[in-house]
């Protein structure tokens, strides 16, 4: 079977409000050393500079390049408002993030969002869902940022999104000021979640009493990546007809890999493994969505910054064309 020609739509979220720098509550806290925690920012620059759309189109796709949305912080918005920190902000910059998404799916193409931290995924599925009410959700992270704000002990945004999609949680959330938007859109019996190893004792909670899917750091162990995403696909999209919606936060390789990310977990996927992760979803043929978020190339060495976003072209190449880079090996770079 010829695969269509791919019509790709790139944007650029460069959101960093879900994981402030800043801590609100003591702003004179250690926290607020970690400057470059802002980094995430300087994410989709660094890939087109890599040449992420050039790569993407010597494997047969025709690419759109959108730019970088832009965003304003709102006004005042420092305060940890019911156990969000920046919500106005981060609810703001995700409506426009839905509605550019949105609008390049009913254009027929495909969309690769380039965040920003994970709370994108906020305006990103929610952009899809509005388009492709079946869709199903493929999570692939250390983290299942499934906090509501209620169980978060962080308040940083980007460990809650997928509290706020599911349609069988909100209810357990208070309406944050600047979130009241956010419809959930999906159940959890769409939702299955790859590479896990970092859950809040909440967040188990969750993933137990809604039985999401997920397959874990030790299950992949014991089963291999093949399976666990294979398994995982089954799950979420038994009859195979949906939508499917590849939300990847690059730190679910291990840290050896990807250095540059806000909150590394040891003993993660490696790139043998999430190669085989986006080739499996690019086989299903219907990948319409992908979230490339938490690159962060100010967390590390310059050389091991341009490496992170290498082997994270790399993967979003696989993810839309199936295909493999030859240029450049990661191996044969130097810096
Ligand atoms: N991410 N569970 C932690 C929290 O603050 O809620 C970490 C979240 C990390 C989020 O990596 O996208
Ligand atoms: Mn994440
Ligand atoms: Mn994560
Ligand atoms: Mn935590």
């Amino acid at each position: 079977r010829r695969p269509p020609t791919q019509n790709i739509g790139i944007i650029g979220a460069p959101l960093v409000y879900g994981q402030p720098s800043i801590d609100p509550i003591f702003p004179f806290s250690q926290l607020n050393l970690l400057q470059p925690l802002q980094g995430a920012c300087a994410a989709p620059d660094l890939l087109r500079g890599l040449r992420l759309a050039e790569v993407l189109k010597s494997k047969g796709a025709n690419v759109k390049d959108y730019g970088n949305l832009e965003f304003r912080a709102v006004p005042n918005d420092f305060a940890v408002v019911l156990g969000c920190n920046y919500a106005r902000t981060v609810g703001r910059a995700n409506k426009q993030i839905q509605d550019e998404v949105s609008n390049i799916l009913k254009n027929g193409e495909s969309v690769l969002v380039l965040g920003g931290d994970h709370s994108v995924g906020l305006g990103s599925v929610s952009g899809h869902a509005k388009i492709r009410q079946d869709m199903a959700l493929l999570w692939v992270d250390a983290h299942p940022d499934i906090n509501t704000p209620l169980t978060s002990t962080s308040g940083n945004l980007h460990g809650m999104p997928v509290s706020f999609l599911v349609k069988e949680l909100p209810h357990l959330s208070p309406r944050v000021p600047g979130l009241e938007w956010v419809e959930p859109c999906i159940s959890s019996r769409n939702i299955a979640y790859i590479g896990l190893r970092s859950v809040d004792l909440q967040e188990k909670m969750f993933l137990r009493t809604l039985g999401i899917c997920n397959f874990t750091m030790e299950d992949i162990k014991e089963l291999g990546i093949d399976t666990a995403v294979t398994n995982a696909l089954d799950r979420i999209d038994p009859e195979g007809k949906r939508s499917i919606h590849l939300s990847f936060d690059v730190d679910a390789l291990d840290p050896l890999i990807i250095p540059a990310t806000g909150t590394p977990v040891p003993n993660g996927l490696d790139f043998r493994q999430a190669l085989t992760i986006a080739r499996i979803v690019y086989n299903t043929r219907r990948m319409s969505v992908m979230d490339v978020v938490e690159l962060n190339p100010l967390l590390s060495t310059p050389s091991a910054a341009i490496r992170s976003a290498q082997v994270t072209v790399e993967i979003i190449a696989r993810a839309f064309t199936g295909k493999r880079m030859r240029y450049p090996s990661i191996r044969d770079v130097d810096i």
